[in-house]
């Protein structure tokens, strides 16, 4: 079933039945004032930390529930309903809505008893309070009596836990005023330092009457569907006082037949004077169609610096809107606020970050190179990533995993295998991308203490993989390696790891040789020799990789084994780090397509844990075809696109595409439940009851990956030190497609033509008119803007 349809030209995704399986989200501002709301306005916001501070609630794992609502009654009639949907609920037959979710703003246009508003949403760009705009319109004949109501429900405390379950103290420390069109709410705590304000306010209209006790407002034994208030049509001027807050506000309006009006509700957490300042900001509404303006260009301008036209709408909305915003909102929010992540976490995952970076380098580096400072920042001396970095890291300063101290602040003991070899791709991307080729002797301190410059970084960990090697020759698998629930030990190994070492060899090199240093290459040279004769010998089953070995040497991934006898990543990963020969990389390749696909996406591995688990497989924990437990996992689709493209293989790499691609669930939401624009950490796959369905949404890994591989590796666009290589590998039914590339301050439109009909191999290319052979354009030939013509065949 469709809920929906993607408007490539405004880039926005139109929701147009408002019950969709899922609350389909959007996010608004950044977490300096972030806020998330769904179609039906579900949805809460906060100030820096969605843990600590919160100031509209939300139900978690509630039926999307409060949000940003806005009533409608007609004075006469007596009838009301939503500005959204939900939560008014009105009988579809009736009521219509479309809800315009775009780049930093959502707008609900709903029609019910010939009145149509529209509820703009949005965060303004660099401000930290958020903005609701209602126009109401009369669409009928007769002239109208309107009650508006704008409603919403502040917690007793910034930290959402404390407004959840201390309610014997968090009850009795709010209070509401109301002042100048406006409810405050204070909360008491350590006066008068961190007196915390809060006030949600209107312009444009005067304000009727009000209700600053939510009780009041919704009435006993009620809910946000029949407030006591809105079916009065008449607020009752309540305050609270030892009960819950909230900030309701009455506008009452007359609408001749064809009139529209306009009301503007603010909210944030501003004391009096700031409140009033902001409100004094909208007494001309017109700045909102300012700001919008402004929004939207800030967007639209980052994801323009890539666009592609290709036969496929599917991939055009994915990596022109859909895919690269993803990737922006999961950059920024890392996972600190979701409708499944609760805010809880105080810092950044090392590896997730890490990746997440990649994933918007080729659209703004130059954002990119800031968080990439940082993470390196949070490499300790002796080479490992720290699990978590804080929000509050103080570079050469920091504990720990082996430090009680750091465990106990993040709950992150020991170091991950994995975490700071995840540098490798980011960092070469980077490099590649910008030609800042000075980063590499930026000097960075470590978390702990001293510092290096990124080349010496980069060398570090190595360093921490070699010096942590097992018995077969291979970085030990840690507390964990990329998948989370694998615990192969001190001892045990981790093919994952291996291959990412492997990949570091060859980054290093890269990085060494054009630093010219050949010593270091022949160093790192001469150890990647050693792996690989280790990998080779130890880790090559016939026709697939095994995943890893425990300590009491029992293999992991192995087709002798009852369960999970075949995994996904070490595949695509020996392809993606050079490791696998070419027929290795063929026959477990197609292993994996014959054993791991499913429609709906390739399993992590199969079948799943049910006897073999604890201490080391902890995915056991998970039902079966669950998450790790041989779930779809969404992240690794994108290293099976990627690797599918480095061997040439188009048309599998786009049927993978296919399967994972949210878009592709379009019409079949029912079974996916998740938006259909954006992709999810986990699909439920074959051994579940509800194969198909999605979970997690937004803040995943899996926008990173699956962007890098649409880009590099579909369309194969691959920024080098010199130039730019565009190398696509596409279904072989695809005869000419094109794409608008920024590259270091060039603009390039690039037309590609397949007339035989290949799925990879350029024979040659035409830089405004003069031809090059093979597919590199260099960087020193390139104007300003550069016609390109790609011959492919
Ligand atoms: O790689 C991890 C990630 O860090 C957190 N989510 C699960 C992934 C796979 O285990």
């Amino acid at each position: 079933m469709q809920y929906g349809y993607f408007d490539e030209k405004n880039k926005e995704y139109l929701i147009t039945k408002p019950n969709t399986p899922a609350p389909w989200a959007n996010y608004l501002g950044s977490p300096e004032y972030g806020a998330i709301i769904s179609g039906n306005a579900g949805g809460y916001s906060f100030v820096k930390s969605g843990a600590n501070g919160r100031h509209i609630r939300y139900h978690f794992n509630s039926m999307d529930e409060p949000g940003r609502y806005i009533y409608v009654r007609d004075l006469e009639k007596g009838d009301y309903w939503s500005g959204s949907w939900q939560p008014v609920g009105k009988d579809l037959d009736q009521y219509k809505s479309v809800c315009h979710h775009g780049t930093g703003y959502t707008n609900i246009v709903s029609d019910y008893d010939n009145i149509r508003t529209e509820s703009l949403y949005y965060v303004p760009l660099n401000k930290t309070y958020e903005v609701w705009r209602l126009k109401v319109r009369n669409n009928g004949s007769q002239a109208r009596k309107l009650v508006l109501f704008g409603y919403v429900e502040f917690t007793n405390h910034n930290n959402y836990e404390q407004d959840n379950v201390n309610l014997q103290y968090t009850l009795f420390i709010s209070r509401t005023y109301y002042k100048n069109n406006m409810i405050l709410q204070s909360i008491n705590e350590n006066v008068p330092e961190d007196q915390c304000w809060r006030f949600f306010g209107a312009a444009g209209a005067e304000v009727t009457a009000y209700d600053g006790d939510r009780d009041t407002f919704l009435g006993d034994y009620r809910s946000y569907g029949n407030p006591s208030s809105v079916e009065n049509g008449q607020c009752a001027n309540s305050l609270n006082y030892n009960t819950n807050s909230c900030g309701a506000l009455q506008i009452n309006v007359e609408l001749q037949p064809g009139e529209e009006k306009e009301v503007v509700f603010l909210l944030g957490q501003y004391d009096e004077e700031g409140a009033s300042e902001i409100l004094g900001q909208y007494k001309d509404l017109s700045v909102v169609d300012k700001e919008l303006e402004e929004l939207k260009a800030y967007w639209h301008s980052k994801l323009n610096r890539f666009q592609v036209q290709t036969p496929s709408d599917n991939l055009n909305n994915m990596i022109n809107t859909w895919n690269a915003y993803q990737c922006f909102i999961t950059f920024i929010w890392s996972r600190a606020a979701s409708f499944q992540y609760c805010g809880l976490r105080n810092g950044l995952g090392y590896r997730d970050t890490v990746q997440d970076i990649q994933g918007i380098i080729h659209l703004d580096h130059e954002m990119a190179l800031e968080r990439l400072r940082l993470m390196i920042s949070a490499q300790v001396s002796i080479g490992g990533g720290l699990p978590l970095v804080k929000f509050d890291h103080n570079p050469g300063h920091e504990g720990t995993p082996d430090d009680p101290e750091y465990v106990q602040e993040t709950g992150h003991p020991h170091y991950r295998a994995d975490d700071a070899l995840w540098l490798f791709p980011t960092v070469i991307k980077y490099l590649k991308e910008s030609g800042n080729w000075g980063f590499t002797d930026e000097v960075i301190p470590y978390s702990d203490h001293g510092e290096d410059t990124v080349y010496e970084h980069l060398r570090q960990a190595l360093q921490f993989s070699l010096d942590r090697m097992g018995v077969h020759g291979m970085p030990v698998g840690l507390y964990a390696d990329w998948n989370d629930c694998l615990r192969l030990g001190a001892k045990g190994e981790s093919l994952f790891v291996a291959f990412q070492l492997y990949m570091g060899f060859n980054v290093f090199m890269e990085i060494a040789q054009n630093k010219n240093k050949p010593d270091d290459v022949q160093w790192a040279q001469g150890l990647l020799d050693e792996l690989d004769t280790n990998i080779q010998k130890h880790a090559w089953e016939n026709d697939q990789f095994v995943r890893g070995f425990t300590e009491d040497n029992y293999t992991v991934g192995s087709w002798e084994n009852d369960e999970a006898r075949i995994w996904l990543n070490p595949q695509s990963w020996a392809v993606l780090s050079g490791a696998a020969r070419p027929d290795q990389a063929r026959l477990s390749m197609d292993k994996v397509y014959n054993n791991l696909r499913t429609e709906y996406g390739t399993m992590l591995c199969y079948p799943p844990f049910k006897e073999y688990g604890m201490p080391v497989a902890r995915m056991v924990l998970f039902n079966a075809s669950t998450k790790e437990n041989a779930g779809i996992f969404s992240q690794p689709q994108g290293w099976l696109i990627l690797a599918e493209t480095m061997i040439g293989n188009g048309d599998r790499a786009f049927e993978y595409f296919l399967d994972c691609s949210p878009a592709s669930m379009n019409d079949k939401a029912e079974i996916r439940k998740l938006e259909p624009y954006v992709h999810g950490q986990f699909v439920e796959s074959k051994d579940s009851p509800y194969q198909g369905r999605a979970h997690v949404h937004w803040l995943t890994g899996t926008a990173s990956t699956v962007m890098v591989s649409l880009v590099e590796g579909i369309m194969g666009v691959q920024p080098q030190f010199d130039g730019l290589c565009i190398n696509p590998c596409v279904p072989s039914d695809w005869k000419d497609f094109s794409m608008v590339r920024e590259f270091r301050g060039k603009k390039l439109n690039i037309q590609v033509e397949n007339k035989n009909g290949v799925q990879k191999g350029v024979s040659h290319i035409i830089l405004n008119g003069k031809e090059i052979q093979g597919h590199l354009i260099p960087a020193a030939d390139m104007e300003a803007e550069n016609t390109v013509r790609v011959i492919m065949g």
